[in-house]
C-alpha cells in the first residue's frame, strides 16, 4: 500500500470505505501532516495529536455534517478540519484569511458551532439535540470536551439539565490529564478513580479479545455489539458522578485503540438517553517532544521538529513574567498576597509564585467565575488576592466583577494578560473588550502599562492600594521598552494615583495637538509625533496610564488650550477610553475636536497583530494623516 498525502485523499467520502490497516496507516499519516504543519504555522499540537484515533472513529461511524460534532473550546479540531476536505488548507492555519485554529461555521458545513473558550460544547449540543427533537428528526448529536474543560461550570449546567431532561445526547469526554498544565481538582481525582478502576482493566482485555476475533469491520463487526455496554460499561456505577447526574456512563475507553472506539461509537448510535463515553487518551501521542512536554506543546509558535525548538524564540522578558516576578517579589514582604489563576499558571507568568508559595497560590481549573467571587472570599477573610487571568476569558465573570468585587468595593486585583488584539487566535481570544467592560465597573481603578517598568509599578500601587479593586491589561507577548520622555519612567512606585483622580503622564511635548495613548499604543503615538514633526506639526504625546478614573485635570488643559485631541487604544472603539473622553468633553460642552482611532463594532478576524493593526488603520501614518485633517 503507498502512502498518500493526506491533500490526495478524497474525504470525508474516502474515509468511509477504509479497511481497517488503512485506517491504521491514516492515524499515522494525520500525525506526521499535523507536526509538519503546525511546525510551520504554529497552533495547537498536543491536543491534536491526542486525539486522531478519537477524530478518525468518530467520523467512521458518524454521518458527518448531518450528525453533528460539537469541539469543546475547538482547539483539537484539526483532524476534523482534515476529514472534512481541509487538509489542502492547512499551510494558511491560524493565518490571515487561512484556516481558523477553531470550528467556523463560516468555514464548513461540519463546523456546527464556533468556539474557543471552554465548556460549552454540552449546553450548544444540548441545544441542537432539543431542537431535533421538536422537529422530529433522528441525527445523532456529540459533543467532545476535554478533562480541562469538564472543570468549567457551564459543562456542569448543561449535564444538570440534559440529565434530568433525559435529552438524547452523547458527550465524549476525552480525558489526557491535562489542561494546559495538569488538570487539577475534585473532579479530576474522581476520573483517576474511574481510570483506574479493576472493571476498566477487565473490560479492556475482554473488549480486546472479542475484537480480535473479528476479522474485518462491517458486518462482523456487529456480532459483538451486543454485549458491548455490559463489558465496558463502569460496574462500580454508585460512585460516578454522571451517572448520578442522570447521565449513562461507559468506559474508559482506550482513546488509541482505534477497533474498540469504533465499537463503542456504533453502539452508542442505539442510545436513547444522554449518555458520556470517557474516552483516556494521551496528550502529543506520537510525537516525543510532545508527549514528554504537552504543556509546551499545547499551543506552540512555529518550530523545529527535530528539536522541539521554538524557531523565533523571543529575546526580550514578556508583560507575564514581568507580572509573576514582580507579584513574587511583592510575596516575599507581604504574607497576605494571594495569586489565583483559571488553568493559566503558566500563561500568566505565576509558575514561579506556585512553587515559592503553594498555600497562597490557588489553580482553580476552568473557572473563571468562580476565580473572581473567590477572589472576593479572600479579601474578606484579610488577604491580598491577585487574580491573573486573560482578558477574554474575563468575559465570563462580568457579573461576579460588578456585584461581588465592586459593589463591595473589595480589594482585590486584576492582572488582566493578553489584553488587546492577540493575532492568530482570532475572533474568540482577542481581549479587545475589557477597557469598556471594566469602565462600566464602579470603583474600579483600571490601568493600562505603556511599558514593563510601568507594569511594575503599577503591581507595587496596586499591592498597597486597600479603598477597592484594581484592574491591570497588558498586551501578550514581549514588553515594550521604556517610552517615556529621556528612555525613564516618570513616576515612582505609589505615585501612580491621585486622592480622586489619576494622573497621565507626558511622553512628548508639543503645542499643536495631543495624542493620548492607551498602554502600549504609546509608541505608536511617539511614532506618528515624529513624522508629524518632519512636517512641522509639533504634537504633544500622553500616556493616558488610568483609564478609569481617567485625568480630567490634564483634559480639561486640553480643552483650555483648543487643541486637537486624538486618543489611540488597543480596544474597541465602543465604551473605550476615547469614547469616554468623547463623552467627557461633550459632556462639559468643551469644542475641541477629538478623535478616536480604536477597533471597530466588529470580531476582528485572526492575523499577525500588526498586519491587522495596518488593515484597521491602526499605524502612526494613519494616527499622523488624522491629526492633520482635525488640524485643517
Ligand atoms: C473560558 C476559557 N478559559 C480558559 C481557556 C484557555 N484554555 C484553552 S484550552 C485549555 C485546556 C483545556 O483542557 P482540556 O479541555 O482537557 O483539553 P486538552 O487540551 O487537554 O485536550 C485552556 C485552559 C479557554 N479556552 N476558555
Amino acid at each position: 500500500m503507498t502512502k498518500k498525502n493526506l491533500t490526495e485523499y478524497d474525504f470525508p467520502k474516502e474515509l468511509k470505505g477504509m479497511t481497517a490497516n488503512e485506517l491504521d496507516l491514516l492515524t499515522y499519516e494525520i500525525r506526521d501532516f499535523l507536526i509538519d504543519m503546525v511546525s510551520k504555522t504554529g497552533g495547537h499540537l498536543a491536543p491534536n495529536l491526542g486525539v486522531v484515533e478519537l477524530t478518525i472513529a468518530l467520523h467512521r461511524v458518524f454521518n458527518i455534517p448531518k450528525d453533528k460534532i460539537v469541539w469543546d473550546v475547538g482547539h483539537q479540531a484539526y483532524i476534523h478540519k482534515i476529514l472534512t476536505g481541509r487538509a489542502s488548507q492547512f499551510h494558511t492555519l491560524r493565518k490571515k484569511d487561512g484556516l481558523s485554529g477553531f470550528p467556523k461555521r463560516d468555514e464548513s458545513d461540519a463546523d456546527v458551532f464556533d468556539s474557543g473558550h471552554a465548556s460549552t460544547s454540552i449546553s450548544a449540543a444540548m441545544g441542537l439535540a432539543e431542537a431535533r427533537d421538536i422537529r422530529g428528526g433522528k441525527e445523532h448529536v456529540i459533543a467532545v470536551i476535554g478533562d480541562g474543560a469538564m472543570t468549567g461550570g457551564a459543562a456542569f449546567e448543561g449535564i444538570n439539565n440534559a440529565g434530568i431532561r433525559q435529552t438524547r445526547l452523547i458527550v465524549v469526554l476525552n480525558d489526557n490529564e491535562m489542561s494546559i498544565s495538569h488538570n487539577i481538582g475534585s473532579l479530576s481525582q474522581h476520573l483517576r478513580r474511574l481510570r483506574i478502576s479493576k472493571t476498566y482493566q477487565n473490560a479492556k482485555d475482554t473488549v480486546k479479545k472479542n475484537i480480535i476475533k473479528i476479522p474485518a469491520f462491517g458486518d462482523t463487526l456487529y456480532r459483538g455489539l451486543g454485549h458491548t455496554k455490559d463489558l465496558i460499561h463502569y460496574a462500580v456505577i454508585s460512585e460516578c458522578i454522571f451517572e448520578a447526574l442522570g447521565f449513562d456512563y461507559y468506559g474508559p475507553v482506550d482513546g488509541h485503540d482505534l477497533p474498540q472506539l469504533l465499537r463503542v461509537f456504533e453502539t452508542s448510535k442505539r442510545f436513547e438517553k444522554p449518555t458520556l463515553i470517557h474516552v483516556v487518551t494521551k496528550k502529543g501521542k506520537g510525537y516525543r517532544n510532545a508527549e514528554l512536554n504537552p504543556q509546551k506543546f499545547h499551543g506552540i509558535n512555529a518550530f523545529d521538529p527535530e528539536t522541539g525548538l521554538e524557531i523565533h524564540a523571543s529575546k526580550g522578558a514578556s508583560y507575564s513574567k514581568i507580572a509573576g516576578e514582580k507579584l513574587l517579589q511583592l510575596a516575599e514582604a507581604d504574607e497576605n498576597i494571594t495569586a489565583i489563576t483559571a488553568a493559566m499558571m503558566d500563561g500568566t507568568g505565576l509558575g514561579g509564585f506556585a512553587k515559592r508559595f503553594p498555600n497562597r497560590f490557588f489553580d482553580v481549573g476552568i473557572a473563571e467565575q468562580h476565580a473572581v467571587t473567590f477572589a472576593a472570599g479572600l479579601a474578606l477573610g484579610g488577604r491580598k488576592p491577585f487574580v491573573c487571568i486573560y482578558s477574554s476569558f474575563l468575559q465570563r465573570a462580568y457579573d461576579q466583577l460588578l456585584i461581588d468585587i465592586s459593589m463591595q468595593k473589595l480589594p482585590v486585583v486584576f492582572l488582566i494578560d493578553r489584553a488587546g488584539n492577540v493575532g492568530p487566535d482570532g475572533e474568540t481570544h482577542h481581549g479587545v473588550f475589557d477597557l469598556s467592560y471594566l469602565s462600566t465597573l464602579p470603583n474600579f481603578l483600571v490601568l493600562a502599562p505603556s511599558d514593563g517598568e510601568e507594569l511594575r509599578k503599577m503591581i507595587t500601587f496596586a499591592a498597597g492600594y486597600c479603598e477597592g479593586p484594581v484592574a491591570i491589561r497588558y498586551p501578550r507577548g514581549e514588553a515594550s521598552p521604556v517610552v517615556a520622555m529621556g528612555g525613564k519612567s516618570a513616576v515612582n512606585d505609589g505615585d501612580a494615583v491621585q486622592e480622586t483622580e489619576m494622573r497621565s503622564r507626558v511622553l512628548k511635548r508639543g503645542k499643536d495637538a495631543e495624542i493620548w495613548t492607551v498602554g502600549p499604543m504609546a509608541s505608536m503615538g511617539i511614532e506618528a509625533s515624529k513624522l508629524l514633526k518632519k512636517e512641522n506639526i509639533s504634537v504633544k504625546v500622553v500616556d493616558a496610564r488610568c483609564v478609569k478614573p481617567f485625568d480630567t485635570v490634564a483634559l480639561k488643559n486640553v480643552a483650555k488650550r483648543g487643541v486637537p485631541i486624538l486618543t489611540l487604544e488597543d480596544n474597541v472603539r465602543a465604551g473605550g477610553f476615547g469614547s469616554q473622553v468623547q463623552t467627557f468633553f461633550m459632556q462639559n460642552n468643551y469644542k475641541n475636536a477629538v478623535y478616536t482611532l480604536a477597533w471597530p463594532d466588529e470580531f476582528v478576524p485572526q492575523g499577525a497583530t500588526p498586519e491587522m493593526m495596518r488593515e484597521y488603520g491602526l499605524t502612526a501614518e494613519n494616527v499622523a494623516e488624522q491629526i492633520k485633517r482635525l488640524l485643517k
